[in-house]
């Protein structure tokens, strides 16, 4: 049976098909929770995998997926590149999650539910030599579980993993439902380095990414619920944080709203998830638990702040060279 697993993934991982812009990006699998990565002049889209097979039946999350591009129009679809179940010690749910490169490795954060004798979701960690994997649990245990944090009593608030490199090689895992919070981890990338502290984030839900463009830091996170995603500013990866408001509105037909930033090329982008996948024979519709990425570009103003994002159809039409 595990053999048959290992399989199955090394024949999904050979296989790649390329697809063009459009939104929602792909319509022949569910995506959602998009991290995006840009490495060696290339876009690395991680996405969670929605397998519910109705829009009345919670999420079904088993793996992540993998999607690249050069030029932010044309995609490559590649297969799961890892499973909730390969940390040994986690149940399932693959729910948020985020790669970064530090020193010629990869480190992928995942959101996971861990097993009874940690209850609650968790932080996990896996490393590969390459974006693509093959990846392995980095710790051997959990980075962050349920009872590491008490600030709220939902045994789903030690979620959505996101990760800042500062200027100086120090790092920072910002994570949370509910209550944000943050922690510096070890130069080794798979330890903590300090306590665990809370932000101040007006309406804030989940699904926290931060990025820094030029000598402005920003937080963009999912608000509310139903969820849109709200941004603050800083001068420091510490705050305090400037609330800026609303950058995108209720995302088509989901009730989570999950954003990742980049810039490539020249060029800024937003992706986020909706639930606009239209039905197809002897399939149902997109929704809150069968969702899909999407992308938009994405405008600065002169002050630093961020232009609402224009959800379309059509979605990033031009290449970026
Ligand atoms: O995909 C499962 C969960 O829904 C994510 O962890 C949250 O950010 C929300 O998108």
């Amino acid at each position: 049976m595990k053999l048959l697993k290992k399989a199955s993934l090394i024949a999904a991982l050979a296989f790649t098909s390329v697809v063009s812009a459009k939104n929602p990006l792909f319509d022949n699998v569910f995506t959602a929770d998009p991290a995006a990565m840009v490495h060696d002049g290339k876009v690395y889209l991680y996405t969670g995998h929605d397998e519910s097979p109705s829009n009345n039946v919670f999420f079904q999350m088993h793996d992540w997926l993998l999607f690249t591009s050069e030029d932010m129009v044309n995609w490559q679809q590649h297969g799961p590149i890892m499973r909730a179940d390969d940390f040994k010690w986690a149940k399932g749910d693959a729910w948020a999650a985020h790669m970064v490169e530090r020193n010629g490795k990869f480190y992928f954060y995942t959101t996971v539910r861990h097993k009874d004798d940690k209850p609650g979701f968790a932080v996990g960690v896996a490393v590969a030599d390459t974006p693509y994997g093959p990846f392995k649990d980095a710790r051997g245990s959990a980075l962050i579980t349920d009872d590491m944090t008490k600030h709220t009593p939902n045994d789903w608030d030690d979620i959505d993993p996101a990760i800042h490199i500062e200027e100086n090689g120090d790092v920072y895992m910002f994570f949370g439902n509910l209550m944000p919070k943050y922690v510096k981890l070890k130069d080794n990338m798979i330890e903590l380095d300090g306590e665990i502290k809370t932000i101040d984030l007006p309406n804030f839900t989940e699904a926290l990414w931060v990025h820094k463009k030029d000598d402005n830091y920003y937080v963009t996170y999912a608000c509310e619920f139903p969820e849109k995603i709200c941004y603050s500013m800083s001068k420091s990866i510490h705050g305090p944080w400037v609330y800026k408001g609303i950058l995108n509105e209720l995302a088509g037909n989901s009730e989570t709203n999950h954003q990742s930033v980049i810039s490539f090329k020249g060029k800024d982008y937003f992706f986020y998830h909706t639930g606009s996948l239209p039905p197809k024979p002897g399939q149902e519709a997109g929704g809150r638990f069968r969702r899909s990425v999407a992308v938009e570009e994405m405008h600065y103003n002169p002050d630093g702040s961020i232009q609402r994002i224009h959800m379309t159809t059509e979605g990033v039409t031009e290449p970026a060279k």
